[in-house]
């Protein structure tokens, strides 16, 4: 509690209120100044707070999905390392994502002609074009197509090939998001990629949701094969251990760090002002602690 005298010495107390998500060992707590945002919408609950230390908040059923000052990490990692490693990348598809961030990194990329956004709740486009508009600064894009509708039935309906990079940018496996973990779905998202296509997903925190974790890295390799798989890691302070995973799937010949350009990468980043992404981060992030190595071996 900050506690600060006043001049006739009672104590002033700043606001003490805090966001907590909790599991069932472990919790993260931030201090607010306030909720801006609180809605059920069909899917979930919706909520915006005022933090303090990392700017506002959105979180979905109490779980923290992106805030104002370390959303970057996330977002420029989960595209520009798809992005930078496909020969010459025209169509993605976004299956959630509806803070807009994955869709505003792909479109830095002058080579999409199209992005395509999948989002179940239009409640959290809402929530971030009011409260989160640096991260929904894409949505008036042109080269944006938004659908609100549902990521598994939209896949199911996509043409063969029709696209180049897939990135799955969604929730835990609760929820709406529960379908988008299971082998179906991923053999569906193989069969819309074209034939040097590559699939990126966030792939929860190995510490934290290590089931998950092992178990959806088994399904992308009995799908892309043993070594087309690859993790990835990032640090994101406002997640669960602050370890977060991604993983890179290629159909074809794509590889992250083989078909990776150090020069290229490092131009795009500094004439983006990039905060996270840069050529060391990209090949230091395939790199991975033992216990996170031997868990998906
Ligand atoms: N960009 C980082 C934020 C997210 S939000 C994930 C989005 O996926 C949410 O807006 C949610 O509504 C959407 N979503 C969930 N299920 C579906 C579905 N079936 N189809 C389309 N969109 C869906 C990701 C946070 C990562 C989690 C960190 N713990």
């Amino acid at each position: 509690r900050d506690e600060k005298s006043s001049e006739e010495g009672d104590p002033i107390r700043t606001r003490d209120v805090w966001f907590t998500e909790r599991d069932d060992k472990i919790a993260l707590s931030l201090k607010h100044d306030g909720k801006l945002y609180d809605v059920q919408s069909d899917f979930q609950k919706v909520e915006v707070y005022k933090t303090q230390a990392y700017g506002n908040l959105l979180t979905l059923d109490g779980m923290v999905m992106t805030s104002e000052k370390d959303e970057y990490v996330y977002h420029e990692m989960i595209t520009h390392i798809p992005t930078l490693t496909h020969p010459k990348p025209k169509r993605a598809l976004v299956i959630g994502g509806g803070d807009g961030g994955t869709a505003r990194e792909l479109l830095r990329h002058d080579c999409y002609d199209e992005v395509v956004m999948v989002e179940i709740d239009d409640k959290v486009i809402e929530a971030c074009k009011e409260h989160l508009p640096g991260i929904a600064s894409a949505f008036g894009n042109p080269k944006l197509n938004l659908i609100v509708d549902d990521g598994i039935k939209y896949v199911k309906e996509a043409a063969n090939g029709s696209f180049d990079i897939v990135i799955v940018d969604s929730t835990d496996p609760v929820g709406p998001a529960e379908g988008l973990f299971t082998v179906e779905f991923y053999k569906e998202v193989y069969r819309i990629l074209s034939d040097d296509g590559i699939m990126v997903t966030q792939s929860e925190s190995p510490r934290f949701n290590s089931k998950v974790f092992r178990e959806i890295y088994q399904v992308y390799r009995s799908i892309f094969g043993q070594d087309k798989v690859h993790c990835y890691l990032a640090y994101i302070p406002t997640y669960p251990t602050g370890m977060w995973s991604f993983s890179y799937s290629s159909k074809g010949k794509a590889h992250p760090l083989n078909d990776f350009n150090a020069e290229e990468s490092k131009a795009f980043a500094k004439k983006h002002g990039l905060k996270y992404y840069n050529e060391g981060i990209h090949q230091a992030a395939f790199a991975l602690p033992n216990f996170v190595a031997d868990m998906i071996s």
